[in-house]
């Protein structure tokens, strides 16, 4: 962990936040500005700028995370959570907080976001 690091100091309980799962390994938590409802990050609990900076045990971890997190809004809500995962890594890919992480965007039918890759 690194103690001038945003979100080292959201998952150490430094800077509240509202948590949606954790484990040793990793902390999710509610985007501050989200990009659509239930917008969550979900982070290693190891302090890396990009993903090839998080060790394996740490990295392997999101993935279950995420699908932990999707089987109790299924659970919560009766129905299923359709989302994105997306994961900028790098300034130039829009990459703001140096510390690897995981957005999770719900989607909704018809709710107009548009995810798009291609360049412009
Ligand atoms: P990215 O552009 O991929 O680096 O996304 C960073 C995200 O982090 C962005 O969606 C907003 C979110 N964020 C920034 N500061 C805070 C904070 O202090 N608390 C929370 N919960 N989210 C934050």
């Amino acid at each position: 962990m690194n103690d001038s690091c945003l979100f080292c100091k959201i998952a150490q309980g430094h800077i509240p936040s509202h948590k949606i799962y954790e484990n040793d390994k990793v902390y999710a938590f509610l985007d501050l500005s989200p990009q659509n409802e239930g917008h969550i990050l979900v982070i290693p609990k190891y302090h890396g700028e990009k993903l090839k900076d998080i060790p394996d045990d740490f990295l392997s971890e999101i993935p279950i995370a995420v699908k932990k997190i999707s089987l109790a809004f299924e659970k919560m809500n009766g129905k299923e959570l359709e989302y994105n995962v997306l994961q900028n890594n790098g300034s130039s890919s829009g990459q703001v907080v140096m510390h690897t992480h995981f957005h999770i965007i719900p989607r909704f039918e018809g709710d107009g976001f548009n995810l798009h890759f291609a360049p412009k």
